[in-house]
């Protein structure tokens, strides 16, 4: 498949433009051009006019995914996949697929093939509806007869995934016991989309020790190794937090999320050139999803990221506002450390603060006992 997409916007999320196009190149494909939709149509979701336009598109480019950000009912994603014949993902797909590449645990894995599943049954059961009434043979090739097999076989496979499901959320307790007896030290990045996570994450592991054949490869599809004096530390870029993501998602994003209780510490990125409600609504949320999904005991510090966007003192007022607020939801905040992911300033300090976090005060915990 093509990797270039057509994106499709409700002119009224014009101000998700920008996340739009992070969350596709989030996934690796990049946008062709967009289009605007000023009122969706009931039955096909675009216009007559909008869908011969975008018609040509996809042809002249050769490409073959349309990513529509809203929500579109089943029987408009049936109509219209009909009527242009490419692949078409509306905004929860196109976010199941962002869980997917951060998806570490087997039960993360399993708990967005599942979202999946429950997203794809009501568009299989548009599709026989309407092959019913019409008697027409088969889009995108099988008929009626392999479209009710493939029904069936979603079926059953949604089955056993619950099945699967209710035994590993046991094992989920033994994994962090695993990994602590393993005795590597692991970081865990998140934050919003867009914050810099990904840009701080290559940042810190830019002089990366090459990664060899141990077990800790095989653990996370978005995992590296450093060092900080001497020490090894893994760090994981794991999945961010989206704005607004749709309900019917929500447990597979908590499953992909749940990595950071893997963790020794949590670095969590925000966005200082935000403005300070935008900030303090994140930091909020952030914090109180990672408590709902169970971190407790675990430190947090947060990188105050993009600071070459701002000036000195407005550093040092943000870093002052997103201390005051975090602890008021997580008690375990050890540092509010300024950087720029971007122009590489603060990484010391960051890495330092790292340290302390993770080393220094086990040292001295350590240091207490024998002194017993
Ligand atoms: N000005 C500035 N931009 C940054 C900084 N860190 C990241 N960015 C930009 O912010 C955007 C999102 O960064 P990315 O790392 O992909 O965010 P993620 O979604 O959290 O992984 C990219 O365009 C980055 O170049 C920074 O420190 N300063
Ligand atoms: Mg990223």
């Amino acid at each position: 498949m093509s990797n270039r997409v057509v994106l499709v916007i409700p002119k009224n999320s014009i101000d998700y433009l920008e996340e739009a196009y992070m969350l596709v190149k989030t996934v690796g494909l990049e946008v062709a051009e967009t289009v605007y939709v000023r009122k969706p149509n009931p039955r096909y979701y675009l216009s007559l006019y909008t869908s011969n336009k975008i018609r040509s598109i996809i042809k002249n480019d050769g490409i073959d995914r349309l990513i529509i950000y809203d929500l579109v009912k089943p029987r408009q994603m049936v109509n219209l996949m009909k009527e242009l014949r490419v692949e078409i993902w509306d905004r929860t797909r196109l976010i199941l697929e962002i869980f997917n590449i951060h998806a570490g645990s087997m039960e993360a894995k399993l708990q967005i093939e599942l979202a999946k599943i429950k997203h794809e049954l009501p568009l299989i059961r548009e599709y026989i509806r309407q092959a019913k009434i019409t008697e027409l043979p088969g889009f995108l090739g099988p008929g009626q007869y392999a479209i009710n097999a493939y029904y069936r076989m979603l079926r059953s496979r949604e089955a056993s995934i619950r099945k699967k499901l209710n035994k590993l959320k046991l094992r989920r307790i033994n994994r962090i016991k695993n990994r602590r007896e393993q005795g590597f030290i692991h970081v865990a990045i998140t934050g919003y989309t867009s914050a810099g996570k990904t840009t701080l994450f290559n940042a810190l592991t830019k002089e990366r020790k090459p990664t060899g054949p141990e077990a800790f490869t095989t653990l996370h599809p978005k995992t590296k190794r450093t060092t900080i004096k001497s020490n090894d530390i893994l760090f994981t870029d794991t999945v961010g937090f989206i704005r607004s993501v749709p309900i019917e998602i929500i447990e597979a994003f908590h499953a992909t999320l749940a990595e950071v209780l893997f963790s020794d510490l949590v670095l969590l990125v925000v966005d200082s050139s935000d403005p300070d409600s935008d900030l303090i609504e994140k930091v909020e949320t952030s914090v109180t999803t990672l408590k709902k999904i169970g971190l407790s005991g675990i430190p947090i510090i947060i990188a105050l990221n993009k600071i070459d966007l701002i000036t000195p003192s407005e550093v040092q007022r943000k870093r002052e506002l997103v201390k005051n607020y975090a602890t008021l939801y997580y008690s375990l905040i050890t540092d509010v450390v300024p950087v720029s992911a971007l122009k590489g300033m603060g990484l010391e300090s960051l890495r330092e603060s790292l340290w302390n976090t993770l080393f220094k005060n086990k040292i001295e915990d350590r240091g207490i006992e024998s002194t017993y």
